[in-house]
């Protein structure tokens, strides 16, 4: 059996750039079909992001999707820097006049996708064999199975959201696409709890033993994280070995006021940074995780696929409306400019904060010199805040 469907624009992934972008586009009146390999509850259950910047708040307002984000999310106004045993608070509020917002990845999905079933918007879940067609031609298509039928989706665009393991970047020619990558040589295991966050803001810990994140995602919520080695396994760490391990590197000032209980997530996340170029081919725009990866260390992944998709829904808002390709044509261009941006500050926070393999003692060096310039210098620390708010959409 086959089927086929028409639409404007189909979208491939439905995680949150996926999501955001059906949402703006139904707000303009665009047709869009979504597909993603996984089922809703799947999808909503993926434990990722917590921080969310000003820019990402204001484009889930201008979405119609804050209401609940306003009532539960828990807005900061700086971080702690600690250096075996320093801390240095960067008050984001006092040198940027901004702040962010402690809101899960979980919950905006949630809120996108009770949007989006409420107006009727059209997925196709568990499909499998997704692949885009006749991109440079005038009739660009996506073929995939869906409940043992062949679908074929015809459409003038395709939105490539479907993360780093997606099709849609591969879609792309090898003597089209150019990529970066940083591959780091260790990973970050995270735990999740239910347990009161042992600091109302988060701290980020670099010590000899490694690094350590002190995060949150309610009052009674805690998200933790350290630095551990590529090829290790959450078999090897028990709650008990991890709390230990944490209440070391945090230091025990701050481990005096840790409450542990039974961890209910356990994962380990490897730390990358690539960027793909160009994000256009054709018919096919790429955004979010699925054009480039940043190391969570600077909690920039989903407010980066945000951008990208605030930029991509205004310039297709503006070929449908007023048959204007000048947005569109400038997307790749446009959208990469802020990516490297961001791709260098999270290298930067990364390469401050964890403990490198191959350091040399001169590096190490570097590495706590950085830190004194920061905990003494006005322009540095406002220079970490600034990107961390959030760079200003351009
Ligand atoms: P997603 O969320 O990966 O969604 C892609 C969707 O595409 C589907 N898919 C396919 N569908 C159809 N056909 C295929 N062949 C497909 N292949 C894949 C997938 O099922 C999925 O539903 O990408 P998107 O939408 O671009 O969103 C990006 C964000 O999810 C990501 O950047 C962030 O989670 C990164 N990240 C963080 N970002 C922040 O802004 N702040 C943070 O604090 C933060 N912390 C984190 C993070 C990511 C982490 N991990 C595990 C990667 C912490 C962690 C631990
Ligand atoms: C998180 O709470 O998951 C989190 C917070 C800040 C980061 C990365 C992850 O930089």
């Amino acid at each position: 059996m086959s089927e086929t469907v028409k639409t404007q624009v189909c979208i491939i992934g439905s995680g949150p750039a996926g999501l955001l972008l059906s949402q703006l586009l139904a707000m303009a009146g665009i047709d869009s079909v979504v597909l993603d390999r996984r089922d809703r509850a799947y999808i909503e259950g993926r434990i990722r992001a917590g921080v969310l910047e000003q820019g990402t708040v204001q484009a889930l307002e201008e979405a119609g999707v804050a209401d609940r984000l306003h009532r539960e999310g828990l807005p900061h106004d700086g971080f702690d820097l600690a250096f075996d045993g320093d801390r240095h608070r960067i008050d984001l509020k006092a040198l940027t006049g901004k702040s962010v917002t402690v809101y899960g990845q979980t919950e905006v999905t949630k809120d996108l996708f009770d949007r989006r079933f409420a107006d009727g918007q059209r997925f196709f879940f568990n499909v499998e064999d997704v692949t885009p067609a006749d991109l440079t031609t005038d009739a660009p298509r996506v073929h995939f199975r869906h409940e043992d039928r062949a679908v074929t989706v015809e459409c003038d665009y395709v939105a490539g959201c479907d993360g780093f393991h997606g099709v849609s970047r591969k879609a792309i020619p090898e003597t089209v696409l150019r990529t970066f990558e940083r591959v780091y040589p260790f990973g970050w295991l995270g735990i999740m709890v239910d347990r009161p966050p042992v600091s109302h803001e988060l701290i980020y810990a670099n010590h000899a033993r490694g690094f350590a994140l002190a995060s949150m995602r309610s009052k009674t919520r805690s998200r933790y994280y350290i630095q551990c080695e590529l090829d290790d396994h959450v078999d090897n760490w028990s709650d008990d070995r991890f709390w230990e391990e944490l209440a070391v590197r945090l230091g025990p000032e701050t481990a005096a006021k840790l409450e542990t209980g039974p961890s209910f997530e356990k994962s380990i996340a490897p730390l990358r940074s690539f960027v793909a170029e160009p994000m256009r081919h054709g018919a096919l725009f790429l955004a979010g995780d699925a054009a480039h990866i940043v190391p969570p260390t600077g909690a920039k992944g989903l407010n980066l696929a945000v951008a990208d998709i605030r930029l991509l829904a205004r310039a297709l808002t503006a070929h449908y409306r007023g048959r204007d390709d000048r947005l569109l044509d400038g997307y790749s261009a446009a959208a990469l400019r802020r990516v490297w941006k961001v791709e260098r500050f999270s290298w930067q926070l990364s390469t401050l904060m964890h403990q490198f393999p191959e350091n040399s003692p001169f590096e190490t060096r570097m590495q706590r010199a950085e830190f004194d310039y920061l905990s003494g210098s006005e322009a540095a620390s406002r220079s970490i805040a600034e990107n961390y708010v959030g760079l200003p959409l351009e």
